[in-house]
């Protein structure tokens, strides 16, 4: 669609007058954000209804994407990049007297998710439209996103994130599709005269889920797909049973929050609930929109694709089962077929505390119907492979004991692939995590590595480094990521080489005024920064940065005139609200930070910045400016990580453990080109296998340990004397669970070899372009083009459109 400059000021003009009766003029860049997503939003309406019509009239096989988390962050300026008008709208705003950035500033995140989960199915939506293919998400409409984390007296503090208070501009409340959704009570088989069963129900409840649809605007494609999100209402017919307000607010909690506390048993019934409101809706209206094509259930698979991301969409198999046993009247066995054939799932970690389980009463309590199903699954899973292997095994993989229902296992015996997000975490999985499933189904099992929107990551978050790419290599890049290796040709060309240092360069003038603005600490741009952002998690080791940040403190006082890099360590972290371990790590980095940013001896040689409330947004802001991307894991633990891919693609330098994509990212670039230290994953197994690791013994032979640890508990760091013990003895009395001693002294070592590739100019920015060149490889839009071929078999609708336009 052809939007010109002049067209566009006239709607904003026209509209602004329409909604607010004001002249533009007067308008605060809040009433001109509204206005323009309404805009925005009228560009895109045609291509959104047409898609859909061609989805239904051509009978395209589509994906639907459940997820309990999507972390899409700012839409106004994706929007816009992928309609094509991005300058236009730039432009026209300028003329009008604004700057598109104010505006774009109002716009709250859409934060319905934590980390790397959510944000990658958002990477994921971005790319499947991108890619012209058919695709949708599904998951909840949180009516607060994650928290907003402030620190008070360096401690993490949880505020409610009210990102709907001044409404959604981008989404469409489509009350026609509600559906209902039943929990609760209790379920009895009837036998019909025909030898059927059916399912009575008494006492059961009815909750209304009514979607809310946003556009996923694919990239200069003219494809628009769907993110379906569902938000709980009462039904009608339901009203007379919810008479208090109590009554009421407890079932408007379902859609809540995101993650309700489940340290008690009521968060823990939201969330199972949560978990089969969002599933039960979103396959409902799947069979509903199947059964408007008239063709035989059994063929179902031929049409519909559902991905299981991560456990807690697995109920999508028992109610999948629901709906063909009890709505449809099919066969178990037929039943069973389409359901396997349909659903694919994806595992994100290895950490066992997240392979989700649920206590067999809560869940016969709450869902009676899915709790007898998912027993017969088990019970066919148990009766058909007992034959062929050991009962251990069997016991092991079979989807309920030990009281409790295990939601991984529902998943892989429920569907037809499963994948890890590295080769090396899906090695893991074959080979140890998950190495029973994979002696049953061996062909289920494969890989798809995590990729990252290449669009958000650099074309609109790193424009400086956008527009020098477009100047050396043309633009192709921007529609094919791997188009980037044409930068390679550059690497000896001074010229391309300095203007990538210089584009660098602004993008931390930019960061360091921001610092100053929101933390008020002076950081210098000349200096290193040094970036670690993710979840704050014990396994990503934020605290072996730390530690290594105190050595180089204790370096500095020992010697006043040490010669050094200047380094500024950049920390964006959020901690579960529950995760009290994660929040005394937290603590300990502000106390530091205060200690060190404060001290004059240190004469600015180092900083640390921890910025507050890290989430999308921020994530754009820092990126562009880092030059270095930790990466510091221990091996075997992190299964992918995205923060990795997005970092290279700016330009950074990655100093990483062999572990998850860092492996990958490694191979891209050539060894030379990455700093990597640490364990391997071999090795740690090996410590797991001989049980003899021994943290005490570590502290006990390195003074510098024993200095930097110290620090914790004999009041060096000031206000952390709980905090500080938490941490000491998480090292010391209980051994270090993820080896950060062990790697200290390689981890040091290796932030020295930075620290002297730094120092040659040249040789850094050549590492520096290399990164570049060879981050194409991550596109999500590879990832999800792997995704459609071998595991949901859907196909680009372009080469269609080419033909019957
Ligand atoms: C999890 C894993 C990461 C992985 C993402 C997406 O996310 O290694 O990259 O899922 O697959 F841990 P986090 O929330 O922990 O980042």
């Amino acid at each position: 669609m052809k939007i010109t400059k002049k067209v566009f000021k006239e709607e904003m003009i026209q509209r602004l007058k329409e909604k607010y009766a004001m002249d533009i003029s007067d308008a605060t860049p809040q009433e001109l954000f509204h206005v323009l997503g309404s805009v925005v939003k009228t560009y895109y309406a045609d291509d959104w209804v047409q898609t859909w019509k061609d989805y239904l009239t051509e009978e395209t096989k589509q994906v639907y994407y459940f997820s309990i988390e999507f972390l899409p962050g700012k839409m106004l300026k994706s929007n816009l990049l992928n309609l094509g008008i991005l300058d236009t709208v730039r432009d026209g705003l300028t003329e009008l007297g604004f700057s598109l950035d104010d505006i774009v500033d109002q716009e709250k995140d859409m934060a319905l998710g934590n980390g790397g989960l959510g944000r990658l199915a958002s990477c994921f939506m971005d790319s499947i439209a991108s890619c012209g293919l058919p695709g949708n998400g599904n998951g909840i409409r949180y009516d607060y996103g994650l928290f907003k984390q402030r620190f008070v007296d360096g401690y993490q503090v949880e505020l409610p994130d009210e990102w709907l208070n001044n409404g959604n501009v981008w989404e469409v409340r489509k009350e026609s599709k509600a559906i209902d959704v039943r929990f609760g009570g209790d379920v009895y088989m009837m036998p019909l005269a025909d030898g059927r069963l059916k399912p009575v129900y008494e006492n059961s409840r009815l909750i209304k889920a009514v979607p809310y649809d946003t556009a996923m605007v694919g990239y200069q494609n003219d494809v628009v797909n769907t993110l379906r999100l569902w938000s709980v209402e009462i039904p009608a017919s339901e009203e007379s049973k919810y008479r208090s307000l109590e009554d009421r607010r407890e079932l408007e909690d379902l859609t809540a929050v995101l993650y309700p506390d489940d340290s008690n048993e009521r968060g823990r019934r939201i969330r199972l609930l949560q978990e089969y409101f969002f599933v039960s809706a979103g396959v409902q209206s799947i069979v509903r929109y199947f059964k408007k094509l008239n063709k035989p259930l059994t063929t179902m698979s031929q049409s519909i694709a559902i991905h299981i991301n991560d456990t807690h969409p697995a109920l999508c198999v028992p109610e999948m089962m629901r709906i063909l046993l009890d709505e449809c009247d099919l066969s178990w066995e037929q039943a069973w077929e389409i359901t396997v054939k349909v659903m694919s799932y994806t595992n994100h970690t290895i950490m066992s505390e997240a392979l989700e389980k649920w206590p067999i009463e809560l869940m016969q309590d709450l869902l009676p119907r899915m709790y007898q199903i998912i027993e017969e699954i088990d019970r066919r899973f148990v009766n058909q492979y007992r034959k062929y292997y050991e009962a251990d095994l069997i016991e092991r993989t079979r989807i309920i004991r030990n009281g409790q229902v295990h939601m991984a296992n529902l998943a892989i015996i429920g569907s037809h692939s499963t994948n890890g997000v590295a080769k090396l975490h899906t090695d893991l999985l074959k080979n140890v995590v998950l190495h029973d499933f994979y002696v049953i189904f061996p062909g289920r099992f494969n890989n798809k590595t995590n990729g990252i929107a290449e669009r958000r990551w650099l074309q609109l978050s790193n424009e400086p480094l956008a527009k020098l790419l477009d100047k050396t290599i043309k633009t192709s890049w921007r529609q094919k990521p791997n188009d980037l290796h044409l930068l390679q040709n550059f690497v000896e060309d001074d010229a391309v080489l300095s203007a990538i240092e210089e584009a660098k360069y602004k993008n931390k003038v930019a960061l360091a005024q921001y610092i100053k603005e929101t933390t008020d600490i002076v950081v210098s741009p000349n200096a290193i920064f040094d970036v670690q952002i993710k979840r704050l998690h014990a396994y990503k080791r934020q605290l072996l940065n730390l530690l290594h940040i105190l050595k180089l403190y204790f370096d500095i006082k020992a010697k006043p005139d040490l010669q050094m890099e200047p380094r500024v360590f950049i920390f964006g972290a959020k901690a579960a609200p529950s995760y009290s371990y994660a929040k005394a790590i937290i603590k300990t980095i502000n106390e530091t930070a205060q200690l060190i940013n404060n001290d004059p001896d240190v004469k600015d040689r180092l900083k640390i910045v921890f910025l507050e409330n890290y989430n999308v947004t921020l994530a754009e802001r820092i990126i562009p400016a880092a030059d270095v991307s930790e990466q510091i894991s221990l091996a075997s633990k992190e299964a992918s990580g995205t923060s990795n891919m997005k970092l290279m693609l700016n330009g950074a330098v990655t100093l990483a453990t062999l572990d998850g994509a860092n492996i990958e990212i490694r191979d891209a670039v050539g060894k030379e080109n990455i700093v990597i230290f640490g364990l391997t994953e071999e090795e740690v197994y090996a410590y797991y296998h001989a049980q003899n690791y021994n943290a005490l013994g570590i502290y006990e032979d390195s003074p510098t340990i024993q200095k930097v640890l110290n620090a914790f508990i004999d009041g060096t760091i000031p206000n952390i004397q709980f905090e500080g013990q938490e941490i000491f003895d998480s090292l010391i009395k209980y051994n270090d669970e993820f080896f950060v001693l062990r790697d200290f002294d390689s981890y040091c070592l290796a932030q020295k070899r930075i620290e002297e590739l730094y120092q040659d100019k040249r040789r850094w920015q050549q590492i520096s372009l290399i990164n570049i060149a060879n981050a194409g490889k991550f596109s999500a839009d590879h990832t999800v083009e792997r995704y459609a071929e071998d595991i949901w078999q859907i196909e680009p609708v372009f080469a269609h459109k080419e033909l019957t336009r």
